[in-house]
């Protein structure tokens, strides 16, 4: 595990893959080795892009890819598909449209997937950003599809977060629904190329005005991009450069990474309580006893629940948990 450490600390490509392997899969190793390399961790910067499906993301992220390699930066990247299992098709793109960067060792592109793991795609992404900042590339690109809690989840782990919208198709409309409008530090209105791009930006406009902002905030720009004719990539390159800038000036960076750190241990040990609760749970013959009792309404569920914690949950008193509300 050590040696496998020091591997990753060196950017090791390999070994860097084996331990994010490690983590997906619950592997202790995993853990052990990445306690080994975290002191190391903290000084790249992470961007997190998300946006509907097919809004253009990977392709973008292609793009972005080689602008930040012109500007000498070695880029990690983290494609996540909350989606999977159902579809291996986004991941697929991915390959697919960053394919030109696979033989570039200062770019290092890796796809996730849940896999129905407790805490999920988001833990598994985080913990995956650390191994790739432990490998040193100073930028991290994190890819996530617009969709259901887990993107506004990885949205926590970036320091700078990009909101891809497209024309049409009311993505706007969707952004807000999401609340994504209000965590977005740079907008990019992709497919610019496409009709409707005028209102679409016009909308969108209006709604930034919108946003409460405070005296000296971040006033979040608007990028025309096509992605695909790599077109006002270097934009946005410099708009989320400058963004990273402003949170330096403002002494918020270290902020913004704190609020990270203490998102991803509540997250821990949130994981972790609920785990132990349940094999304690499991093993007690008071869960079968209450379930039944459940099932059969001669009992309402909350009073089970509280039955059932004071019995194996952390505050349990004795293990017969005698103060059962049942009956
Ligand atoms: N016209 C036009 N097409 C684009 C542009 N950017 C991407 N596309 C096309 O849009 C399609 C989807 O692109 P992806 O990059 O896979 O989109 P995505 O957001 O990563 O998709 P998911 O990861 O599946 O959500 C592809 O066919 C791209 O070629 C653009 O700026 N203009
Ligand atoms: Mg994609």
């Amino acid at each position: 595990v050590s040696g496998l450490a020091e591997r990753v600390l060196e950017g090791c490509p390999v070994s860097g893959g084996r331990l994010i392997r490690w983590l997906e899969d619950g592997d202790p190793r995993g853990i052990e080795a990445l306690r080994v390399v975290y002191p190391q961790t903290g000084k790249s910067h992470l961007i997190g892009l998300t946006g509907a499906p097919g809004a253009g993301k990977s392709t973008l992220v292609d793009a972005f890819i080689a602008e930040l390699r012109r500007r000498g930066h070695r880029v990690g990247v983290i494609a996540v598909d909350p989606s999977s299992p159902f579809s291996g098709g986004a991941i697929l793109g991915d390959r697919v449209r960053m394919q030109r960067h696979a033989t570039d060792d200062g770019v290092f592109i890796r796809s996730m997937a849940t896999r129905g793991r407790m805490g999920g795609l988001a833990r598994a992404s985080f913990e995956a950003t650390l191994v790739l900042d432990a490998m040193g590339y100073d930028v991290i690109l994190v890819e996530t599809v617009g969709v259901g809690q887990d993107e506004i989840e990885v949205v926590e782990l970036a320091h700078t977060t990009v909101v891809v919208s497209v024309p049409g198709l009311g993505d706007d409309i969707q952004a807000i629904k999401a609340g994504i409008l209000e965590v977005g530090d740079v907008f990019v209105l992709n497919k610019s190329d496409r009709p409707g791009a005028d209102d679409a930006e016009r909308h969108l406009r209006m709604m930034l005005h919108l946003r409460p902002a405070a005296e000296g905030a971040w006033m979040p720009p608007l990028i025309r991009t096509v992605a695909s004719r790599e077109e006002g990539v270097a934009e946005l390159a410099s708009a989320c450069a400058a963004h990273r800038q402003h949170l330096l000036e403002q002494g918020r960076l270290e902020r913004v990474a704190a609020d990270r750190n203490e998102h991803f241990f509540r997250e821990l040990v949130r994981d972790r309580a609920l785990e132990e609760v349940l094999a304690a749970a499991a093993a007690s013959r008071r869960f079968d006893d209450l379930l039944a009792a459940v099932r059969a309404r001669r009992i309402d569920p909350y009073s089970a629940r509280d039955a059932l914690l004071a019995a194996v949950g952390p505050h349990a008193t004795d293990a017969r948990g005698e103060r059962g509300a049942e009956g």
